[in-house]
């Protein structure tokens, strides 16, 4: 087992990293930006060092100054986290040159499920379910209206380079298909500096379903199940849970199976997550991967009793899946994940200050990951991100309860957050009679009113 590591995230993932290694008995290296000097990584990682200014570019996403840094305080491996340099194939690569291990998948793997279109062509050719589209990019807008005409329309177009919403034109007619094929092109190039475009059929008011899978660096895949994710603003993920009402045993098995023998072909490593989108009749399409710890990755944990971040860490130290999981998968109960966000009701931006008052609620079944505390300041650098409550029950209804019970007695002052926006997505009929998908925020917002959740 590794004897030190490297955090190269900042809040409360990177807090759950340190636990991690607290757990296993290794030893953590904290690297912080100057806004960062009084957070709580800091203070709980062994070691400590400031890799620059508050601004993402000079600190967080330095690659020079993490790797300086981790070589300074010569660590055998860098966990990234989730965002940052966590799907970063360059930075995985500087890594391996630099002798030190990074956890997380090869560089190779990863590079290949952040261009979407070739994740999309490998997932197909290993067996996974996808949705009618284009083979490979499309070169023009006169093959896209083939592709079109022969998958039917309604159709999206995405960027290659995308991912988690941008870049993406939905089309509904022949007639609008060339204006918005040339504006994704234009956006993808801008944003990406790479216009590469494929074509899917569009899903009308899909749900986003994810699967959770290990893999270690021996062939041996397993799959944990899914987490329904379709409570979402503007592809910023509000609250998630597991299981899935839609999933059911035999479709988790049937689709764990094909993950697993998916990614052991494809030479996956470590933990990753396969989005997908379910159609009205609960059929599963694949979307993306993701290569990373998610932000979600509780709500897995609370349902399994699986600790995802320790296993990362002993993946990547070389152990076999037998040792990571000591026995059989088995599912226990219902979790809900609620994130709590820095930001304004109404406008939903980032809301940054000193926090004056911060009480997380406790009790059975409630856990909450946070790098907050009462007194401390939310830098407006960074993600709005500051806490994550998560809930266990028996089943739906009592983590519904239980949720609702814990959203009322989380106090956090000086700052606007989502606590007031969640009690009411709680105490919704929708909601608590699981009729949701990604168009569900939209109706609940236009039915409750903008807005009218509260004072900082
Ligand atoms: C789609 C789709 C419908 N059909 N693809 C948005 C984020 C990116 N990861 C994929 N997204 C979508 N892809 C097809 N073929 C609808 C969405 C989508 C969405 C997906 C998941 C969660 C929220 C969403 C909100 C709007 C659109």
């Amino acid at each position: 087992m590794f004897k030190k590591i490297l955090i190269a995230n900042r809040g409360e993932i990177a807090l759950r990293v340190i636990c991690a290694c607290k757990e296993l008995g290794i030893r953590t290296v904290a690297i912080y930006s100057e806004a960062d000097r009084n957070s709580l990584p800091v203070r709980f990682a062994d070691e400590a060092i400031c890799i620059g200014p508050p601004q993402l570019a000079l600190s967080y996403l330095n690659i020079p100054a993490v790797i300086s840094a981790a070589e300074i305080a010569n660590v055998e491996a860098i966990h990234p986290g989730y965002g940052l340099l966590a799907e970063n194939a360059n930075f995985a690569e500087v890594c391996e040159t630099s002798g030190i291990k990074f956890i997380g998948p090869r560089p190779e793997v990863t590079r290949l499920m952040g261009e979407k279109e070739k994740a999309r062509t490998a997932m197909k050719q290993a067996g996974v379910p996808i949705l009618p589209g284009s083979d490979g990019i499309i070169a023009s807008d006169g093959e896209a209206l083939e592709w079109a005409r022969q998958v039917g329309f309604p159709v999206i177009v995405k960027a290659s380079a995308g991912g988690g919403g941008r870049g993406m034109r939905i089309v509904r007619n022949e007639e609008e298909l060339p204006g918005l094929f040339k504006a994704a092109q234009a956006e993808a190039a801008g944003a990406f500096g790479n216009g590469d475009l494929y074509m899917e059929k569009y899903v009308e008011h899909p749900r986003h379903i994810e699967f959770q899978v290990l893999a270690d660096e021996h062939g041996n895949v397993v799959s944990l199940g899914e987490r329904e994710c379709s409570i979402q603003r503007r592809h910023q993920k509000l609250l998630e849970e597991s299981p899935s009402t839609q999933v059911t045993p035999e479709l988790r098995d049937q689709i764990g199976a094909v993950l697993c023998k998916s990614l052991a072909a494809i030479g996956y490593s470590n933990a990753g997550t396969i989005e997908f989108l379910m159609d009205k009749d609960r059929r599963l399409h694949f979307i993306e991967m993701n290569t990373r710890i998610q932000v979600e990755h509780p709500v897995t944990e609370m349902v399994t009793d699986v600790d995802l971040v320790k296993s990362q860490i002993m993946i990547a130290a070389g152990a076999h899946m037998r040792d990571v999981l000591q026995g059989p998968i088995v599912h226990r109960g219902h979790a809900i994940e609620c994130r709590i966000n820095a930001e304004h009701p109404e406008k939903f931006t980032p809301s940054a200050g000193k926090i004056t008052a911060f009480h997380p609620p406790g009790g059975t079944g409630v856990r909450v990951d946070t790098a907050a505390y009462a007194e401390g300041v939310i830098p407006p650098y960074y993600d709005s991100l500051i806490a994550k409550l998560i809930v266990r029950g028996k089943d739906r209804s009592e983590a519904v309860s239980r949720m609702s019970r814990a959203l009322e007695m989380f106090i956090v002052e000086g700052i606007f957050t989502t606590i007031p926006l969640h009690r009411k997505i709680l105490a919704d009929e929708d909601f608590r009679a699981g009729k949701i998908d990604t168009g569900f925020i939209e109706r609940f917002l236009a039915k409750n009113g903008k807005s009218e959740h509260l004072q900082p």
